[in-house]
This record gives C-alpha cells, structure tokens and sequence, in this order.
C-alpha cells in the first residue's frame, strides 16, 4: 500500500516533531520533513511501501541527555550576577562594590577544592558541564565560582588526559555571570616549584584571557617576595588580585602565629596592592572564637579591603567558624555544596544558607537541585573517595596540621609505601618533622615536604631527637634537602640552624631569597620549537606552550595521549574510568553540532600477539579497531 495523503502527513510530522522537541525525544524528523515536502514525493509516484513493511522505522529512541536538554530548553539567558561589575567597571571597582555590599557573600569551591580535597581532584570537565548552566542561572547570586587552579591544573592533563584550558574555556561559555575564582601558588604559579618569573606572567596573562577572573594568591611559606610575584602578574593581566595568608595554629595561644604576625603580613599584601585580603586555613584550624578575633581585628586594620575566608571542615567546627567570621564582618566566605561538603572539604553550603542571619546572595531551595546533581555525579568517582577511609570529621587536626587537600594524598602514598596501617603514626610525625622544620606554613608545596620527612621518619623508624643527632649521614629525601637549601623561599623566623647544618653537611643554603629572582628567563620560543617537532601531527598552541612551561613531562604524555586517543573529555565518566559495555549506545558531543555515536558490539578472544579485535558501531556504520591488553 501507498501512503496516500502526504500534505496531512507531513502536517502530523511537524506537530510530532515540536512534542518530541519538548520531550526530549531523538529523532531524524527535520530529515523527513524535507523528503516529504519534496516535489517527487508529493507528486504520489514514489513507491512508499518500505515503511509500512517495516514497524521497526517507528521505534522511536527516547533521548539519553534528556534532563541536560530540557535544562537547556526551558532555560532563559542567566541572569546578570557579579561579573558584570568586573566586566563594566574593572577590579578595583569590582572589590570597592564587594567591600559596599551590606551583607556577607559565598564563594562555591565545589568545582575546586572540595573534589581536590575529597576525590583526588578527579572530576572530569565533563561533570562540571553538566552542572555549570544551572549554576549560572539558579546560583547568580554567588561572588565567585571556584573552579581552577590548585591541582586540578597538572591532575586534568596527569590522569584525565583532558587540556585544563579547555575546561576554563568551556565552563567560561556555560557560566558568562558568576565571577571565576582560582587560586595561584604565587612563584610556583599552578605547580610544586618555583618558576622563571615570566612563566608566571604569562601563565596569568593566558588565564585572564582564557576566563579567569579572581587570582587567589598564596606562599607556602607565607614568603611575601614569592606571593608578589603571583600578585603583580595578576595585576598585570586585568586580574582581581586577592592575596591570602595562609593561617597556622591557633592565633589565641600561638606565640609564633599570634594576632601581630598575621596584622603584620596582612599589612604587607595591602601595600603590595591587593584587591581583596583572604585568610586561607588550608587545614580548618581556625576556630570560631579565634576567627572573631582575627576577622575582626584585620577589618579594624584594612577598613577599605573586602575580607575573604577560606576554611576546611577536617576537624567538624568549619561552619561555626564561618559564622564566627561572618558575625565578625567577613565579606565573603568559601562553602562547598552539601553533598560535597564536610570533612577534608569545605563546610556546608546548604547549612551556610540557612544558619546566617543574613541575605547571602543564595536560596536553599536554589542549592538543594545542585546538591542532588553532586550526590549522584560523586558516585562516578567512589573509586577516588577519602572517606572510603575516613568517614567522619577528625580533631586531631589540632595536632597534627595537614592541609584537607593533603590529607587524601598523604594517606594514599602510605599506602602505597605500604606503610597504610601506620598512617596514625604518619599523621604523628607530621606534627614532629613540622617541628624540626621550624614550625612553617603548610601548604602546597611545604606540605608535601613535611609529608615526605614525616614518611621518612616512620619508614626509618627515627625519633625527632635522631633526625637532629644523625642529620648529617641521613640521606633526607630531595625536598627536604631542598627546602633548606632555600629552593621555595625562607620560612617565618628561618630555618633551624642545628638540623640546617646537618641536611646540607655544612654547606650554605643555595637560596637566602627569592628563589625565581634568580631563575633565568624561560625562552618559550624555543620550547614552541621543540614542542612543535616532538608532535609535529598536532597544532601546538600558546596554552600548551604554558601547560609544557609548567609541566614539561606531564605535558609529553599529554599530548601524547591526545594525539593518539582525541578528545577523551567527551566521553561519559563511567566509560572513561571503566569503559564502556557491550552494546551500549555512546552519545558524544564533539563540538556544537557535532555529535557522534558509538555503540561496541563484541571483543573477540586476543590472539597470539595479545591483539584484540573489537567490533563497533560508529553512526551507524561498522568498525573494526585492534586493541592490545596495555590499552
Ligand atoms: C593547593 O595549593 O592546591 C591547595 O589547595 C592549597 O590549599
Ligand atoms: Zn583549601
């Protein structure tokens, strides 16, 4: 049989289309339309028979994405948020507004700190996609997004293979209204070591252009010289300048890190320039009785500067903290989303919203979807949870000081050294190896070099009194030797002399100041050069260029992979870690139109050589590949 009144046809077809649009229901109807309007379609003479032979054409194929496209659908132009001002009226003006602002404002780190101090730093841009246009419509009110920098940079290319770049450049597309927030090691830029001072302008300089808004500053030594590099590359690039320093013990009954030293050091970032004053307690050592005190004396001292903390949950007392600071004046404080919220991470979003006594920018109905959308995306990375051993907030951080960002690694490289069932001896011996460094800040990098002391010290079975007496015939491992030959800056009050002459058997510190002030330039044309033979197929651009300056063999690898797999940010989380099951239909959006499908239908046995044969789908059409085990 003919289908015999085709101008009715296609009338039915436009209305299907328009409620398969609404519901989200994939289909070539556009493609069928134009067939049926065509001139020798309509004029009757096409032998039409196929499709009522065939029932199947009429399975329609509900759409995978269909939550991300009715997002997409229903939702409006974002709203207009704080980046605006930054856009109109410069940083300067941008920190005056924030500074007029008559309530307390949030900083989410969820797409930041909280994954770094939770999973590993794992999440996939593909994740923070997803989420992103809803946070730029339901979370407008936000003063910034933290979403970069940290570690998220060297872990993107490390262990996802994806360019972190492009992550900002997208989340950039997605969320036009909330102010971006990173946060920059000073000297060290996004990495564990001091750079040629150029490769920290430049790397700022690409980060603006590639989106960044908010710089927040920081030394893990809290070495101004080393942060005033970070700030006036920042500054230099149209950044907002927010220079942080870092907390340590407990400013009530410290006598090193007491009230004066940190009026003091605040009072350093001020006349360097800053746009914003944070304090960043990197460990959640700050609690609330102390945080009135400090938030309060430093807004008496820098009456013209917005406050910013940051803080972690690690000990269970962070949103007393933030409400202590908030009470005290802060002007913005950091909070993760609920459901990643607490422990290592920051404190609660969600409880922030509803405990302050004030309008923070942020509705609880607005934050409850996004928690639920973390709550599932999470599970993704279970494989990466550090509560898959610490399950509650934990005290002893009092005592012991490790940043929540640490934690997890700390944990993990005992582990691996197979010291895991003495990590309560390595947490103990933090608190000793920071002691015999001279009690220093510690954070990215200084942690990492107690960390590895600490390790050291329960590997070797050594006594603090021991790493004095045997100092000069231990073999220390290169950071700390490294450290006291003055290669990331000079401690507050030092280093301690006795255990400084013993690492270095000796010998004077290589560095009395600023590291990088003594670092030749980096000639980034050469390194194009080079680059550009090494993988000559792919189009080296400046931000490689950058991401190579920064990390030249986690950028080999990188590229390595890219030029070998494409673009494997693309792909589902699942199927990335653990890849994908047999017959399942893969749906990847390569770029704006562009979508693919890929559906593997069977691996056959390997053969001799360790050689598979796996069978796909690719649009429709069949693939063959050869994987070999290794893949
Ligand atoms: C980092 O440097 O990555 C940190 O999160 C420090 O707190
Ligand atoms: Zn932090």
């Amino acid at each position: 049989a003919h289908t015999k009144d085709f101008r009715d046809c296609a009338a039915k077809m436009e209305r299907a289309l328009r409620e398969f649009r609404v519901r989200g229901v994939k289909t070539n109807i556009p493609f069928l339309l134009n067939v049926l309007r065509s001139e020798k379609f309509l004029s009757g003479t096409t032998d039409t028979s196929f499709i009522d032979q065939h029932p199947e054409l009429f399975k329609l194929q509900a759409h995978k994405n269909r939550a991300q496209r009715l997002i997409h659908f229903i939702a409006a132009e974002p709203p207009k948020g704080w980046r605006q001002i930054l856009v109109d009226q410069g940083p300067e003006a941008f920190a005056r507004a924030i500074k007029e602002h008559p309530s307390v404002l949030l900083t989410d780190t969820t797409m930041r700190d909280a994954h770094q101090s939770l999973l590993a730093t794992r999440v996939r841009t593909y994740d923070l996609l997803k989420i992103a246009p809803y946070a730029a419509r339901n979370l407008s009110g936000l003063l910034s997004l933290e979403c970069w920098g940290g570690a998220t940079f060297d872990v993107a290319m490390r262990f996802l293979h994806e360019c972190p770049w492009e992550r900002l450049e997208e989340l950039r597309q997605q969320v036009p209204n909330i102010p971006f927030q990173m946060l920059l090691r000073g000297a060290s830029a996004v990495g564990y070591t001091n750079y040629p001072d150029n490769v920290v302008y430049k790397f700022c300089d690409q980060a603006v252009k590639s989106g960044m808004d908010i710089f927040r500053v920081f030394d893990s030594l809290n070495y101004v010289p080393n942060m005033e590099v970070g700030m006036d590359a920042v500054r230099k690039a149209g950044g907002v300048v927010e220079a942080a320093v870092c907390y340590t013990g407990d400013v009530l009954n410290s006598k090193k890190y007491n009230m004066d030293y940190y009026l003091k050091t605040a009072d350093q970032l001020v006349e360097s320039g800053t746009h914003i004053l944070a304090v960043k307690d990197m460990a959640g050592l700050l609690k609330p009785a102390g945080a009135r005190a400090l938030i309060g004396a430093l807004k008496k001292a820098f009456p013209d500067h917005p406050l910013h903390v940051h803080t972690h949950d690690t000990a269970g007392a962070g949103v007393a903290t933030l409400l202590a600071c908030a009470d005290a004046g802060a002007d913005i404080i950091d909070c993760a989303v609920d459901s990643m919220s607490g422990i290592t991470s920051q404190p609660s979003m969600g409880a922030l919203v509803s405990c302050l006594q004030q309008d923070c920018g942020v509705k609880l109905s607005d934050v409850t979807p996004y928690s639920a959308y973390w709550e599932v995306a999470r599970r993704l990375y279970a494989n990466f949870e550090c509560t898959s051993t610490m399950r509650s907030g934990n005290a002893d951080v009092y005592e012991n000081e490790i940043p929540g960002g640490q934690y997890t690694n700390l944990q993990f490289q005992s582990i691996s050294l197979g010291l895991s069932n003495q990590f309560e001896l390595v947490k103990k011996k933090f608190a000793e190896a920071n002691e015999l460094m001279g009690d220093i800040i510690k954070v990215t990098p200084s942690s990492k070099i107690v960390g590895d002391l600490a390790q050291f010290m329960v590997a070797n079975n050594l006594s603090k009194q021991d790493v004095i007496d045997k100092a000069s015939e231990l073999s220390f491992p290169t950071s700390v030797v490294e450290f006291f030959d003055g290669l990331i800056g000079q401690p507050v009050g030092g280093f301690p002399e006795q255990l400084s002459r013993g690492v270095l058997q000796g010998r004077q510190p290589r560095f009395s100041g600023r590291p990088g002030a003594e670092l030749p330039p980096l000639d980034f044309d050469a390194l194009r050069a080079s680059l550009q033979e090494k993988f000559g197929d792919q189009e080296i651009s400046d931000k490689d260029v950058i991401s190579a300056a920064l990390y030249p063999r986690v950028f080999d690898d990188f590229a390595a992979i890219r030029q070998k797999y494409g673009p494997v940010s693309k792909l589902q989380t699942r199927v990335f870690f653990q890849g994908p099951k047999i017959a399942e239909e893969l749906e990847l959006h390569l770029e704006r139109g562009k979508t693919i499908y890929i559906k593997p239908l069977a691996v056959a046995e390997p053969d001799k050589t360790g050689k598979s044969e796996c069978f796909f789908e690719l649009n429709g059409q069949q693939r063959v590949v050869y994987i070999t085990d290794k893949e």
